[in-house]
């Protein structure tokens, strides 16, 4: 039987998870639906999930239907856990994007959309909530084309919008005029149809339906359904489409054994669960696999999704999404073999942090390990210590994020953590070209090796380049495997240190030359290791670095008559607001706003607004700091404290 991994994904409260109820009471998993306000749905099945009525954790629920097994994954869509999204988008065969028919297209959705593009993952698209007033056919078809992708096809036609009782009528093939528009939607992209079509000839529906298929494959033309997942209207018509034209991609069961772990979770008796798709091989209970690091583990037990339930099995072949338990050391993102690509990311990183602190100060260690512990299962979780006050810092999306990390230390690990104010992650660029040399044998190098560096600006956005300027004669072949050898060591040691600048950031934007290298027989690999990040930093220290605070894009949408004080407030907190566009009672104001002040206008919104704004707010660019550059603490020994450095190398630290 054909296997479709899907994934549902959209803005928060756009209807994901009311959505995947119905389409399991639809194929029989379940005979009561369950629902979100009632907090009983199968996939938002933790207690804070049940507790919030938002998705936190993507879920895995499976059914039949049409002759097709469908694991489906319901995703979280509130932007504090977007990386759980990212983690699933490797994983799917298809996507079903959902938008409500009474807000239309939101940010989340853009974001969604085109990073389903970027990754050519076939989507149809489902127009929920169709039953609620205000709900329209038109304006909202218009919106998604307008601001979401021009490459949208109807399906078919909704009635009765905003009732109770409203249903979806898909369009009949053998209808000429669906043929018609069908072809004139695309004939843009296909050749023989415009042919066909300019030549006004009848083209048949099976060559517009080849079309339509050829496109959507390339996640070039996005099918569009209409219905109600309160209702149930327009839900079979969307599980036709999603059968009819959704790709499975079995895999080769015989090949090498490649996989992506999207999601881990712990067992009743604390043991790590492995959610893997697996793309290549057969993985057996009791193989060995090779995972992540250079990491090793034997498969212990393998559960496959089946009608709404985990089911114990002995194998688990390409194609399939499986549950792995066994594989102790494993962790979210891991690739399983030989990965399929590497997981990348695809949205913007986290730009806020704050210091996590226990309520009781001898909870220090346990709250310690218990992050960690997190941070293996959840990718949302990044954490740095700060060696000389032993801080914990947490890396966030948003405040959301925070009061969930709270109440699952509270919970699980019975850790009570209060956490000081969110603050923005900077980043460093050089401000001008700085150099610096060690010689072997001269002044005060301590280390077995000749060093030059040079660090200069690079434009915004490039990131990090290293070039290894110097020639073979400088180079100790003796001490490495190859010459590509010595480029990887003194390269990951730059990389290493410039994750800490002056101010204590990640410095970033720049070109990193090594100008001269030179060595003796009694010089090992090591020399180069430790000597690098010393001049790196004399380099950097010349050059100087410009601090720069991440920026959001904000769209705000708040009454008209409320505008005047949303704009003072804006100002207050150094935001840039675009002139604002009203449109009657309504008005939505865009411009950019400091990270590290999101949080404060997210407070301030519904005293201004009556309760009525909503803001989204997504990184958009950095920009230097005004005023005084923050600084935060260096974490480890770091270079620019040469003889502490110093100290602690000769340790073998
Ligand atoms: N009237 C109406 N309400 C709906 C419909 N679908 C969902 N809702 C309601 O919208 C709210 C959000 O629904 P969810 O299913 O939790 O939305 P979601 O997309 O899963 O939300 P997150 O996972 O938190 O991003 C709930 O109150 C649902 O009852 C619909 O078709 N009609
Ligand atoms: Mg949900």
């Amino acid at each position: 039987m054909r296997t479709l991994n899907l994934g549902i994904l959209a803005h928060v409260d756009a209807g994901k998870t009311t959505l995947t109820e119905r389409l399991l009471f639809v194929a029989g998993v379940i005979d009561q639906l369950g629902s979100v306000d009632d907090g009983n749905t199968q996939t938002d099945s933790l207690p804070l999930e049940r507790q919030r009525g938002i998705t936190i954790k993507s879920a895995v629920v499976s059914f039949e239907v049409n002759g097709v097994v469908i694991n489906l994954i319901d995703t979280p869509g509130h932007p504090d856990f977007i990386a759980e999204v990212e983690r699933v988008l490797t994983v799917l065969d298809g996507a079903v994007l959902v938008v409500s028919a009474v807000e239309g297209v939101q940010a989340q959705t853009r974001v969604l959309m085109r990073t389903l593009q970027r990754l050519g993952v076939p989507s149809l698209i489902f127009i929920n909530k169709i039953d609620r007033s205000g709900a329209q056919e038109g304006p909202i078809l218009q919106g998604i084309s307008d601001r979401l992708t021009p490459g949208i096809i109807a399906m078919g036609s909704p009635y009765g919008l905003g009732t109770h009782d409203p249903g979806f009528t898909p369009y009949d093939p053998a209808d000429p005029g669906f043929t018609s528009r069908l072809t004139s939607q695309l004939a843009d992209r296909d050749d023989a149809l415009l042919a066909a079509y300019v030549g006004d000839e009848k083209v048949p529906y099976d060559q517009v339906r080849h079309a339509l298929v050829t496109q959507l494959r390339a996640a070039q033309v996005h099918p569009v359904y209409f219905g109600s997942a309160v209702t149930g209207a327009g839900v079979e018509a969307l599980i036709e489409g999603i059968t009819e034209f959704l790709p499975t991609v079995e895999g080769d069961a015989e090949g090498p054994v490649a996989g992506s772990v999207f999601k881990v979770e712990r067992g009743p008796s604390g043991e790590k669960i492995a959610y893997v798709r697996v793309f290549s091989g057969t993985v057996r209970i009791r193989d060995r696999l090779r995972f992540g690091d250079n990491a090793e583990g034997k498969v212990t037990a393998i559960h496959l999704f089946d009608h709404g339930k985990a089911v114990h099995q002995g194998t688990v072949t390409a194609g399939h999404i499986a549950k792995l338990t066994g594989l102790v050391d494993i962790q979210i993102g891991d690739a399983i073999g030989t990965p399929r690509t590497t997981a990348g990311h695809y949205f913007a990183p986290p730009s806020l942090e704050t210091v996590v602190v226990p309520s009781n100060p001898a909870d220090k260690g346990a709250l310690h390990s218990a992050l960690t512990q997190l941070a293996e299962q959840d990718p949302l979780i990044n954490l740095r210590q700060d060696d000389v006050r032993q801080e914990i810092y947490l890396s966030l999306y948003g405040e959301v994020q925070k009061e969930v990390i709270q109440a699952t230390l509270a919970s699980e690990y019975a850790i009570d953590v209060t956490f000081r104010e969110t603050t923005a992650i900077c980043v460093e660029r050089p401000a001008g070209t700085g150099t610096a040399l060690e010689v072997l044998g001269k002044g005060e190098n301590p280390y077995v090796a000749t060093v030059g560096l040079r660090v200069e600006p690079a434009p915004a956005g490039a990131g990090i380049e290293f070039r290894p300027d110097v020639t073979i004669d400088g180079i100790p072949i003796h001490a490495f495997k190859d010459v590509e050898a010595f480029r990887r060591t003194v390269e990951t040691a730059v990389r290493n240190a410039l994750r800490q600048g002056i101010h204590g950031w990640q410095v970033t934007d720049c070109i990193v030359t090594m100008t001269k290298s030179g060595f003796v027989s009694a010089t090992s690999a090591k020399d180069f290791r430790l000597l690098t990040p010393l001049v790196l930093m004399d380099a950097l220290s010349r050059a100087g670095t410009i601090v720069c605070e991440p920026i959001h894009r904000l769209h705000l949408d708040v009454p008209a008559d409320t505008v005047g004080q949303m704009l003072a407030a804006l100002a207050r907190l150094r935001a840039l607001p675009e002139t604002p566009v009203i449109r009657g009672s309504e008005c939505t104001i865009e411009g950019v706003i400091p990270a590290g002040r999101v949080h404060l206008l997210q407070e301030q919104l519904s005293g201004l607004t009556r309760g009525e704004g909503v803001l989204e707010s997504a990184l958009d660019h950095y920009e230097p700091v005004s005023g005084t550059a923050p600084s935060r603490p260096h974490t480890g020994v770091h270079p620019l404290n040469r003889t502490e450095y110093l100290r602690q190398m000769k340790r073998g630290v």
